[in-house]
């Protein structure tokens, strides 16, 4: 009996003792957000980021299609900016396809670039007259706005480009400043394509060349870290996000394989990847929020990147945690 009740007392404080511990794993799971996605209040999709005055500036599509609509219906872009990559602050709305008068909707991906005090935005929108996509380009000086139109009509039009037979081959501008001043613009859906832009960057600078990229879907996204040039770009349908390597921004590209996975419930993914006060970060979107979320009602997220020592990318993990308050 003596034994018994020794038996007993043990149980109960080998219990006690194992609920305790349990408590302090789930407190301390319970002090990290989901930070991810990091807009919750509307469906955002293609975000392109900049870094000026120590606060980043996300620009993003906005996906309005009602829950029962499997369509892209996106008529704004938005813009948001944050100091620390947790907390994101809305701005007004700074443009819309209607802002381009050529132009008869879809606010599709786009990118920001700063030049001696100006920003230029390269958009994808339908060309109202010329069948198919086209890039226009808006500029403002500030990063929040307000932006106009910087030509009065499209930077590049789907007659322009004789790669592909469909009309949404000339999508998804991204703008790189090389080290020697020149700009150059990639974009393209199927076939990815670049030329050189002028100093005034609303003209291109001479022909319109082609990168020759494994499974090329769309979204190229230049970045540079050290000495290394990266094309990242969205693999395949269901896309992955890949990406190649190269010593020059004219090439030859070194494909390096997968960098990120299908993103959960949406058939995109849209990249951008920056630096901000000395981290990577990989910026991306998901179709994730319950109930309507998916591939026409998309959400940004943003996780870490990190590099590899010989300067590959190591595969980005998407998280639900997100950036946490470092
Ligand atoms: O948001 C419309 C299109 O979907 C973008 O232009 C592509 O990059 C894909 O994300």
């Amino acid at each position: 009996m003596k034994k018994i009740f020794i038996l007993l007392v043990a149980a109960f404080i080998g219990f006690a003792c194992g609920s305790g511990k349990e408590k302090t794993t789930s407190s301390a799971h319970e002090n990290l957000n989901f930070n991810n996605p990091i807009i919750t209040d509307k469906y955002t999709a293609d975000a392109a980021a900049i870094v000026h005055n120590d606060k980043v500036y996300l620009y993003a599509g906005h996906d309005q299609a009602p829950n029962d609509v499997n369509a892209y219906r996106m008529h704004e872009w938005l813009v948001y900016s944050s100091e620390d990559m947790v907390h994101w602050q809305e701005h007004p709305v700074p443009l819309k396809p209607t802002d381009f008068k050529w132009a008869s909707g879809s606010a599709w991906a786009s990118e920001v670039i700063e030049k001696s005090g100006k920003f230029y935005w390269y958009v994808t929108v339908e060309h109202g007259s010329i069948h198919g996509k086209a890039i226009g380009v808006a500029v403002a000086d500030s990063p929040t706005g307000p932006f106009k139109d910087a030509i009065g009509k499209a930077l590049i039009t789907n007659n322009m480009t004789t790669h592909t037979n469909i009309s949404w081959d000339d999508i998804d501008p991204t703008v790189w400043i090389d080290d020697d001043g020149q700009a150059y613009i990639f974009w393209g859906n199927t076939v990815c394509k670049y030329a050189k832009l002028k100093d005034n960057m609303i003209e291109l600078d001479g022909p319109i060349m082609t990168v020759d990229l494994p499974n090329f879907t769309e979204a190229p996204f230049i970045h540079k870290k050290g000495d290394w040039y990266y094309l990242s770009y969205a693999y395949q349908f269901p896309e992955k996000i890949a990406y190649a390597m190269s010593k020059s921004i004219n090439g030859p590209w070194e494909f390096k394989g997968i960098l990120n996975e299908v993103a959960g419930n949406s058939n995109t993914n849209h990249q951008a990847i920056i630096e901000f006060k000395g981290k990577d970060y990989f910026i991306y979107h998901n179709g994730s929020i319950p109930t309507h979320g998916g591939s026409f009602r998309r959400s940004v997220c943003v996780d870490r990147l990190y590099y590899n020592e010989d300067g590959t990318l190591k595969r980005v993990i998407m998280t639900s945690e997100g950036i946490q308050n470092q």
